[in-house]
């Protein structure tokens, strides 16, 4: 069992690892005791340089991201993690990246690695990530980087409460520059061209310039492109002072604070989404539920009627009803 939420709001505001731990699981389920939680914790988070990392299976995604957190601790910057892999209900990222952080990031107190795996549930898993990062953010992490897999739409959600959004490409992943047509350009402030050890990076970057270009409207903030071999770790630090720069765009021009109402938005959202569940199964447990959906099937109660009155959680669901 975890704590009462504020002791575990405590612990977590001073960064404790087991807290946040434990925090992370709480939040992940749900429910009342989450949004407790979330509630305490919301006021103290703003500080986390949030980035969503995205793009196709195999590009090095992990590897990045394991890299770029040793690169922000370089900096005397902490960071956490969270790998969103719907696939994957124990691990996110590949054995090598998993084997990397076993062997460095983990072991270092300033860095700190969450997977999270759908729950099958619809917005569940962009719940859970915003939920998450709302912990890493408030127990201090300098950096918070979220890994999701692949371009669906809770994918694209979570990537929509980053600040920045790092969309990795690989040359000779050949579908990789169609695949970033849909939806995902649009929401890229940077690309990374990785495996730039191998034939075609070059190719690769003139191909995303050519498509930056193509952009109807020249757009306030052109995506830089970065090219790394995260493998051996070059480049690093070239992304790390690009999202510098990107925050700073967003600082001065009002747009951070959008994306933190938005944040905050999903959490909203996915709070309303709660109660009405909650409303819905207390009246389906009701005695008179069976009456009132016989009722609604005669003609002599609407459905919107009963919808209301499920809404409001008054019971009594067949008061009324002769
Ligand atoms: N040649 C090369 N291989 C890399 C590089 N970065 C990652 N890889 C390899 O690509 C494979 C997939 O990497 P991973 O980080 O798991 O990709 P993800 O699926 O996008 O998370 C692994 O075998 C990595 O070792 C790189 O810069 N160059
Ligand atoms: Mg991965």
């Amino acid at each position: 069992m975890t704590g009462t939420p504020p002791l575990v709001a405590a612990e977590v505001l001073a960064g404790q690892r087991r807290a946040v731990s434990r925090a992370l699981t709480v939040v992940e389920r749900g429910g009342p005791e989450a949004e407790a939680l979330l509630q305490t914790l919301l006021p103290h988070t703003g500080h986390a340089h949030v980035v969503g990392i995205t793009g196709a299976p195999g590009v090095g995604k992990s590897t990045l991201v394991d890299g770029l957190a040793l690169a922000a601790r370089a900096q005397g910057q902490t960071a956490g993690i969270i790998a969103v892999d719907p696939s994957s209900p124990f691990t996110g990222g590949a054995i090598l990246g998993d084997r990397i952080r076993m062997q460095d990031a983990t072991m270092d107190p300033g860095v700190f690695m969450r997977s999270l795996a759908s729950r099958g549930q619809t917005g569940g898993l962009s719940r859970a990530a915003a939920a998450s990062l709302t912990v890493l953010d408030a127990s201090g992490f300098d950096w918070v980087l979220v890994e999701t897999v692949g371009a669906g739409q809770s994918e694209i959600e979570i990537m929509a409460l980053a600040e920045s959004v790092m969309v990795v490409l690989a040359p000779g992943l050949g579908d990789d520059i169609q695949a970033i047509k849909a939806g995902i350009l649009e929401i890229a402030d940077l690309f990374v061209v990785n495996k730039a050890d191998r034939p075609g990076a070059d190719a690769s970057v003139r191909e995303l310039r050519a498509m930056l270009r193509l952009a109807a409207d020249p757009p306030p903030w052109t995506p830089p492109i970065v090219t790394t071999v995260a493998a051996e770790r070059r480049g690093l630090e070239q992304i790390l002072a690009e999202l510098a720069r990107h925050r700073a765009f967003l600082e001065e021009t009002g747009r951070r604070a959008d994306r933190r109402t938005h944040q905050v938005e999903t959490l909203v959202r996915q709070a309303v989404w709660d109660a009405v569940a909650r409303r819905l199964a207390a009246a389906r447990e009701d005695p008179g539920w069976a009456r009132a959906l016989t009722a609604v099937a005669a003609g002599t109660r609407d459905a919107t009627g009963l919808a209301d009155q499920v809404l409001r959680g008054a019971g009594g669901m067949a008061d009324g009803i002769h």
